[in-house]
């Protein structure tokens, strides 16, 4: 229920401390027997709450499973990530984003699952998406920007969760233009990037982010065991989801606040802080089949990788595989 819910964000948020009864009841406008009927059903989903006598409630564990209670509890953001969608099991986050921002979904509402049986990369191809290991996610936004300008977003998305993935686990990884995230050459982190148009008038972009975190070696899928890694794989110590949610909003708000103000001139030059392919030769192919060589002469103002050939002609990519 909703009350429970919001008792439960309050547990969080005072996690080191007591928090009185009558505290949750005048916050939430409930009854003390409300509270304590709620408190004995959280206990039973295995919520490990201490009470004591005149100093009130704190909650000492949680279950490790990923709550959408956790994540709002200490969310720093002020749009992105403030409705939570959150699901156990799902064919896709960006299935359901779709639908939600055709029901007018506000912008910043983001799609969460602790598992996806359908998760989906480019041209239809899988991610693998095993249940409670990773951050399965769709982040619903409502631009006032041109169809050409979506792109940028997915390498905006990109700086976004290399910053939080240094901030919280000290990793430092690299982006593989366009859209994934690689450690020693290994995907950590995939980027789908996909938009709800009218003419040329965008309605909604929804940013679908797959993080490998918990994954270990063992439990991936064996088509992937040699290209993939997970934070868990790299660091040897389980890292906490909720906290990573939390900065990649934050990150990624603050980002979009300056993308807004600034315009792309401002990310490019983060961005090509931590790109792979830039002054090196690549092959490049493209989603029509074509594949190109050349040396990646980095991205132009719009996000458009350039490709010289060595013929010295610069072409213009706008979506792609890259081998490096
Ligand atoms: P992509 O087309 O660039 O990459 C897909 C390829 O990545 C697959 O063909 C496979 O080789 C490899 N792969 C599959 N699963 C994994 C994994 N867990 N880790 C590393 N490599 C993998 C990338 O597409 C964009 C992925 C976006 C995923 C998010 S998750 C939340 C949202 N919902 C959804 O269905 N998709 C997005």
């Amino acid at each position: 229920s909703q009350t429970k819910e919001e008792i439960l964000k309050l547990l969080f948020q005072h996690k080191e401390t007591f928090i009185s009864g009558q505290a949750i009841c005048e916050q939430l406008g409930c009854s003390r027997t409300a509270v304590w009927k709620h408190i004995t059903e959280l206990r039973k989903e295995g919520y490990t709450i201490e009470s004591v006598q005149k100093r009130g409630y704190k909650l000492l564990e949680a279950p490790k499973r990923l709550t959408k209670e956790e994540v709002l509890a200490n969310l720093n953001s002020r749009y992105f990530g403030k409705v939570i969608d959150f699901h156990e099991v799902v064919p896709s986050t960006q299935k359901i984003a779709h639908h939600l921002a055709e029901d007018g979904a506000t912008h910043g509402t983001l799609v969460l699952a602790d598992e996806q049986a359908g998760g989906r990369g480019r041209l239809g191809r899988v991610w693998h998406s095993p249940k409670g290991t990773g951050i399965w996610m769709s982040l619903i936004l409502k631009p006032d920007l041109t169809i050409n300008r979506i792109p940028q977003l997915t390498l905006l998305a990109a700086v976004a969760i290399v910053r939080s993935i240094k901030k919280v686990s000290d990793v430092d990884c690299s982006i593989k233009w366009p859209n994934d995230i690689l450690f020693e050459g290994k995907k950590l982190v995939g980027i789908l990037t996909e938009l709800q148009s009218e003419m040329e008038n965008v309605r909604a972009v929804i940013i679908g982010m797959g993080i490998n975190v918990n994954i270990e070696w063992a439990d991936m899928p064996a088509e992937i065991r040699d290209i993939a890694t997970s934070l868990k794989i790299i660091t040897g110590k389980t890292q906490s989801r909720v906290m990573l949610i939390q900065t990649i909003m934050t990150e990624l708000e603050k980002l979009y606040d300056l993308y807004l103000n600034e315009g792309f001139e401002v990310i490019k030059p983060m961005w090509e802080t931590y790109a792979l392919s830039i002054g090196k030769v690549i092959r490049a192919r493209t989603m029509q089949g074509e594949v190109l060589q050349g040396v990646a002469k980095g991205i132009n103002n719009d996000g458009v990788l350039l490709l010289e050939d060595d013929q010295g002609v610069v072409h213009h990519i706008y979506s792609a595989d890259i081998e490096i």
